[in-house]
């Protein structure tokens, strides 16, 4: 059986989550649920990077210690993904002691494999970043990520011999295409390493709050390189050798653009120090910004998603951040727009059409569908649809095109809507002589809407199942696969549908 294994970042707990969060870890969870459609043995593995400087700090602002602070952030992280519907398998927190222990261990191998020293920093850090950056990184005297001012940092440190793996980890990248996309940000990463690699600074003295180094504890190890390793800890890299097996290395590390340099140059040499495989792709999405906005505190502007599920759903929510947005392009969060979706796609599209079939089902029948005994031509154009939506679907999903495989979803559901105007069955049930044309449609569009239900699940989990109970179906949605939705015919003869129910309101816009 093939694995695939998917990975989020995990998130500082230094503020709640916001909706640019939440839309890399939907994007995700429409991965990993697409591949256990597929069949496939998932692993989806999110989690928290709870260690660093800032979290020690904002701890002590609230007066509390850093472990109280970041449980009571982290439990709000969890619920989150529970009312998103997230399907992670694991949920890694660096405060956990399996992950601790895995650290110490990565540091141990490579420290006696010789590839982490003792030395001197000296160097412009930035704290919100927790980033060293080197004067001609700098933008104007200040941190080029963020823009804030660096501070000069002196301190005894250990380093990783990054710049031995410069030429190695440049031809990897050159040898696989498809080992960072989209290709702007690989081209990205190709320019920064032949600048050269520094080697890097992986313990500090100047704070308490992080995983101690194994061998001198009064250093603790740098962030970035606890936070790294969080992508093989959960997969038994100590504990199950078989589990590490089968999962690793990773199929996707899906990642903000902005930390894609860690994933595509820091995470490959560690990697390589432990001569372990690299990931197979560190997939860079873009951010979201709100009415043509970057979110930020100061302009008051940061949209929660716990708010929007409260207000919309967690379905709703998931078919907009995973139909408007390109993955690895910028996108844009509105109200409106996500109203104005709602209404269209969801309660007028998919929620007519659910609605209308099962109405008629019992008001021209007797709430049964009939295997068809003829096929018009309206029949077979729909079926050569369904057939060419879910092929499409299929690709485009394999690979992470995943607004282009909703759209041609709903494409296929105004084609359904259509083929109710087209056959008419409103005229059909007057007409005595009709009655085989009506059962056709009828069952057709129950049909339909029994394949759209399988492709919505990853974008729309409780919207699937919903429909599925209302058509009825009497297999186990659960043990639903991709290849139910090849074969049009999966309903059975005389099969009674169910009562519809709303699926969307009509969101009233003042
Ligand atoms: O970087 N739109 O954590 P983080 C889309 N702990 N994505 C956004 C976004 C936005 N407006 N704002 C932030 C870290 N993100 C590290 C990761 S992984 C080993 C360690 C994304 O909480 C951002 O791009 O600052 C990043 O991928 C993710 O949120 C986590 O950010």
């Amino acid at each position: 059986m093939n694995k695939f294994y998917i990975t989020t970042p995990i998130y500082y707990p230094s503020a709640k989550l916001h909706i640019g969060h939440a839309y890399c870890t939907t994007v995700a969870d429409a991965a990993a649920r697409f591949h256990r459609l597929l069949g496939e043995d998932v692993f989806f593995l999110t989690g928290s990077d709870e260690h660093g400087q800032k979290i020690e700090d904002t701890a002590k602002a609230a007066g509390v210690t850093p472990k109280e602070y970041v449980d009571n952030i982290v439990a709000g992280f969890q619920k989150l993904w529970e009312r998103l519907k997230i399907s992670n398998d694991d949920f890694l927190r660096t405060t956990d002691e399996r992950h601790h222990k895995v650290v110490q261990e990565v540091f141990r191998r490579i420290y006696d494999n010789g590839d982490i020293y003792k030395g001197e920093y000296k160097g412009l850090y930035c704290t919100p970043c927790e980033s060293y950056w080197t004067e001609h990184q700098l933008k104007d005297g200040r941190c080029p990520d963020c823009g804030r001012p660096v501070k000069e940092v002196a301190e005894e440190a250990y380093f990783f011999k990054l710049s031995n793996y410069a030429d190695r980890i440049l031809e990897h990248i050159e040898n696989h295409p498809e080992f960072i996309v989209p290709t702007s940000r690989r081209n990205e990463m190709v320019n920064f390493i032949k600048q050269g690699l520094e080697d890097l600074c992986i313990s500090r003295t100047s704070f308490d709050w992080g995983i101690p180094v194994p061998i001198d504890e009064k250093h603790v190890i740098y962030v970035w390189f606890d936070a790294l390793t969080n992508y093989i800890t959960p997969i038994g890299f100590l504990d199950d050798a078989e589990k590490f097996k089968k999962f690793w290395p990773a199929d996707i590390h899906l990642v903000g653009k902005e930390i894609v340099r860690f994933h595509s140059i820091i995470w490959p040499a560690i990697l390589m120090a432990l001569n372990l495989p690299l990931p197979k792709q560190i997939y860079g999405h873009g951010w979201l910004v709100v009415s043509g906005d970057k979110m930020s505190k100061s302009k008051g502007n940061v949209v929660d998603p716990m708010l929007l599920i409260d207000e919309f759903g967690a379905d709703a929510i998931r078919y907009f951040l995973l139909r408007e947005i390109q993955l690895g392009s910028d996108g844009n969060f509105s109200r409106d727009a996500l109203i104005s979706r709602i209404n269209s796609d969801l309660a007028n599209d998919l929620g007519n059409l659910l609605h209308r079939t099962l109405n008629m089902v019992g008001k021209f029948g007797d709430k049964k569908v009939y295997l068809p005994k003829i096929t018009r031509d309206v029949d077979a154009a729909l079926t050569e649809e369904a057939k060419a939506t879910v092929e499409f679907y299929k690709n485009a999903m394999e690979n992470m095109e995943i607004s282009e495989a909703v759209k041609k979803v709903w494409g296929f559901v105004s084609r359904a809507n259509k083929y109710i105007d087209e056959t008419a069955p409103w005229a059909l049930a007057k007409d005595e002589t009709k009655k085989e044309e009506l059962s056709a449609t009828l069952y057709n569009l129950a049909a339909s809407l029994r394949i759209i239900a399988i492709l919505i699940e990853p974008y729309m989990p409780q919207t699937a199942e919903n429909i599925w109970s209302q058509l009825a179906l009497k297999e186990n949605f659960k043990d639903v696969r991709l290849t139910g939705a090849q074969n049009f015919q999966g309903i059975e003869d005389a099969h009674e549908v169910g009562k519809a129910k709303q699926l969307f309101p009509r969101i009233e816009v003042k």
